[in-house]
């Protein structure tokens, strides 16, 4: 593994790459050409590059709706999703998908699900089936904060538990479902709680730090592999656009825009202004090509309606 400032320089473009390509969402969503809701993760980067730095191909990782980053950064082609977000033929679902349901199971990255925590038993039985075929592989099941209320999560704990399935539980910890604060909707801590099923638990509080993400996600990823156990990780995190959609929210009331710069004053995407202007341009030109592959793409016809359904 790369370390030092050419470690740091490299999470950042995985980084800037994902949080760019969002942008350019954001650009593109007036004119209508995207045929999708969008759950944008600018903000949360550092999640998804961290974790998947010690991530081989052949591990598995379940996303959320809110999948952008998990998709890229575990090596899902950017063309194809920007042609699936257009709805389009040569979309990586043929358009039938759109932003919320991404995958890319040649890389691993199994699929998303709109339905809140629906992914996390599914991933455990991925862990459960790699355990019964002697797969060296770990399953890594992303979910929000909202998704712990959710019965499914604590039923796939307790089973992940029991039967010591190389599980990796990353909570992405943003502190909002939708519009609800942490403090009006849970009587538990995250990692706290997770410890009753008897899984050891790690809490990062600077989510914005993606090496300190990757030295985190590093350890416990190895220790996963060493023994075949299952393990929490929770990173807080911050989602710096509406939940759903290109725009910002704050007229909604439920939180400050002091609250969101106080975060961005330490996310170095916002702070190393010099190395952004340095990786820009290589990053916009592989952006520009996914829009020119997206918008090269035919619509699906009337024909296309039934096919791949069942
Ligand atoms: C089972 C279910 N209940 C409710 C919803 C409506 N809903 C969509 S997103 C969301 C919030 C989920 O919050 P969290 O899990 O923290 O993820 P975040 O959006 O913050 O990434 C809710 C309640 C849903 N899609 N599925
Ligand atoms: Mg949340």
């Amino acid at each position: 593994m790369i370390a030092g400032v050419a470690r740091y320089k490299e999470m950042f473009r995985q980084a800037l790459r994902i949080r760019l390509v969002e942008e350019k969402i954001i650009e593109l969503y007036p004119s209508d050409k995207i045929q999708s809701p969008v759950h944008l993760s600018i903000g949360q980067e550092a999640v998804a590059v961290g974790v998947c730095e010690h991530l081989r191909r052949e591990d598995l990782v379940f996303i959320t709706y809110r999948g952008h980053a998990f998709y890229l950064a575990k090596g899902g082609s950017m063309p194809q999703m920007m042609a699936e977000l257009y709805g389009r033929r040569n979309g990586m679902s043929q358009g039938k998908a759109g932003s919320m349901h991404l995958a890319a199971p040649d890389v691993g990255v199994m699929g998303a699900s709109a339905v809140v925590g629906s992914t996390i038993s599914v991933a455990v039985g991925a862990a459960l089936a790699a355990r019964l075929k002697k797969k060296d592989q770990i399953s890594v099941v992303c979910y929000g904060d909202g998704a712990t209320e959710q019965g499914t999560y604590h039923e796939a704990l307790n089973f992940a538990s029991l039967y010591q399935l190389p599980c990796l539980f990353l909570c992405e910890n943003n502190g909002l479902a939708v519009h609800a604060t942490l403090a009006e909707r849970q009587s538990y801590k995250i990692a706290e709680h997770a410890r009753v099923y008897g899984l050891e638990t790690i809490r990062i509080e600077d989510g914005w730090d993606f090496t300190k993400v990757g030295d985190v996600c590093g350890e416990v990823l190895k220790a996963i592999r060493g023994d075949g156990r299952p393990r929490v990780i929770e990173v807080l995190t911050c989602r710096y656009k509406e939940h759903v959609g290109p725009g910002e929210d704050y007229a909604a009331g439920y939180r400050s825009h002091a609250e969101v710069q106080a975060w961005m004053a330490k996310d170095p995407l916002c702070t190393d202004t010099a190395l952004v202007q340095a990786l820009r341009p290589a990053l916009d030109a592989e952006i520009d090509e996914a829009v020119a592959f997206a918008e090269a793409g035919a619509m699906p016809g009337i024909d296309d309606l039934l096919t791949d359904v069942l």
